[in-house]
């Protein structure tokens, strides 16, 4: 839509660093108001409410996190209901944010390097990881529950967005335990009857590691649970399901306690990727948990998120955003002064794993740098035709995400949305409208950093031609800091 807005596309960036820079400003406010400035209309069909989950502080009274992975959670619920919207936003009152807000200072290290005052002495030794809550938000089950990958999801009232406290699972968590930031909803589980159930992992690693699967039926009550043990230290993110497998991709890293252990460094510097070593594809049974995981390798590359996976024949096809390296911070800069061409910028991959000869074929999707995948929720784990993506505004480079991308796998045709030069998005959800057959015919809400105004914009586009104008752009009355994932529910 927008490529001709800049004269000359090879030269000139897309993106002003300065403005970049400005949505990574803490939001310390709590709002909750009817939203009133309103570019185009928001279809009165639309009705539900969309959670989002990520960083809201990026410093703490004033001394600033070292990266945004360790910005406290704040959920922001934006809702929709006969042509109105209404935006809240609450910051997730883990016992860490609590005590810190109190206090006035830092009293924890975060995951990813993020300091206590005082130095090595007061650093060194204290290997308590702070649970942020910042990475999900999923209402399931009658539940909302923030979600932090190495610690129990937070509980929120969904109406006020207040945390009623830890979530055990109705006991299947241990203080302690993990619970994956990245759950997947089977929209028709063939082992119940076709109703959808809730999938999700808990990885505790170390020199060997353990995933453990949770499958949950629509009320949230437990129907499935088995454990199985990897090979080697694991640092997996998120993983992927079909009607059979749940897949996980074991990046080729290792960890380097000490740096973490001395106060350096936080756990998550210390994970070191090794590109000589091979990703491991991880293939659980989710029909047959006695049957042991198949393991099969494929060249090098990091993957954080992967979009969908699906079975063809005798194949199992997974869509992942692999990285040629662990996207690493240089210690003495900070990052937001990070050079985007010095990091390898996220492509889009299909891994077709053989399951008789167990021979795994890669091949590049989409070589533009792109994150955040998001598809219709009745193709989860099944062949599906429409991708959409957050993207950059320039075919090639490594660059801040400006645009939404449309893939028709069907027939190859993209399409952008841009909203360079002085847009930002955030993840897609795509929202099928209600009594619709075709996969695209729905809307495509994302939230847009506007840096020239310093304030964040609800966008809904046409999930059938993004090339067209955004229904709706509304204008909220102040930023939300660039945050990472969340979820739709309709009413
Ligand atoms: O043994 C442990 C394994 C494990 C799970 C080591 C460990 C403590 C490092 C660990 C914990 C990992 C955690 C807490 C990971 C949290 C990740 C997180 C909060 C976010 C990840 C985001 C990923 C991406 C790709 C974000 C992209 C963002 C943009 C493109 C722009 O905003
Ligand atoms: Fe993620």
């Amino acid at each position: 839509m927008t490529s001709n807005l800049l004269s000359n596309p090879t030269t000139e960036k897309s993106y002003d660093r300065t403005e970049w820079k400005k949505g990574y400003q803490s939001q310390p406010n709590e709002y909750d108001y009817w939203v009133d400035d309103i570019e185009g209309e928001i279809p009165h069909d639309l009705r539900g409410t969309l959670f989002r989950n990520g960083p809201g502080l990026l410093d703490i009274h004033g001394t600033s996190i070292r990266h945004p992975f360790d910005g406290d959670g704040m959920i922001s619920a934006i809702s929709f209901k006969e042509g109105k919207v209404h935006f809240r936003n609450r910051f997730v009152r883990t016992e860490a944010y609590v005590q810190e807000q109190a206090s006035g200072q830092i009293l924890y290290r975060g995951v990813f390097g993020t300091q206590k005052p005082g130095g090595l002495l007061n650093n060194a030794f204290d290997l308590r990881l702070k649970n942020i809550a910042n990475t999900n938000v999923i209402y399931w089950g009658d539940k909302l529950l923030a979600l932090w990958e190495a610690a129990e999801p937070y509980r929120l009232d969904p109406a006020t967005l207040e945390t009623i406290g830890l979530d055990y699972l109705d006991g299947l968590l241990k203080p302690g335990d993990a619970f994956s930031a990245h759950p997947w909803i089977d929209p028709s589980c063939e082992m119940d009857g076709g109703k959808p159930c809730f999938v999700n992992f808990a990885l505790k690693s170390g020199l060997s590691s353990k995933i453990t699967i949770f499958e949950f039926n629509l009320q949230g009550k437990l129907l499935r649970r088995h454990a199985h043990a990897i090979p080697g230290f694991s640092f997996i993110h998120d993983f992927a399901i079909t009607p059979h497998y749940c897949i996980f991709f074991q990046n080729p890293v290792g960890f380097n306690p000490f740096p973490f252990l001395f106060g350096l460094k936080g756990a998550g510097e210390c994970v070191q990727y090794q590109p000589n070593q091979p990703t491991r594809i991880i293939m659980i049974s989710r029909q047959e948990p006695d049957a042991k995981p198949i393991i099969i390798e494929t060249p090098s590359g990091f993957v954080f998120h992967h979009a969908n996976a699906f079975e063809v024949d005798n194949k199992v096809c997974i869509d992942s955003i692999c990285y040629d390296s662990l996207p690493q911070v240089d210690p003495d800069i900070s990052y937001k002064d990070v050079d985007f061409d010095k990091l390898d910028p996220g492509k889009l991959w299909r891994f077709s794993v053989n399951l008789e000869t167990k021979i795994v074929e890669r091949e590049l999707l989409e070589s533009r740098c792109c994150e955040f995948p998001a598809i219709h929720p009745d193709q989860v784990g099944r062949n599906y035709r429409y991708l959409y993506i957050g993207a950059a505004h320039h075919p090639t480079g490594n660059a801040p995400l400006q645009a939404i991308l449309k893939i028709d796998w069907q027939t190859g045709e993209r399409q952008l949305h841009s909203f360079a030069k002085h847009g930002y998005v955030s993840e897609p959800v795509f929202i099928p409208k209600p009594n619709a057959t075709a996969e695209d015919d729905g809307w495509i809400i994302t939230l847009v950093y506007d840096g020239s105004h310093h304030r964040s914009d609800v966008v809904i586009l046409d999930g059938k031609n993004l090339n067209e104008k955004p229904i709706a752009r509304i204008h909220l009355k102040h930023h939300i800091p660039y945050g990472l994932h969340g979820s739709w529910t309709s009413e």
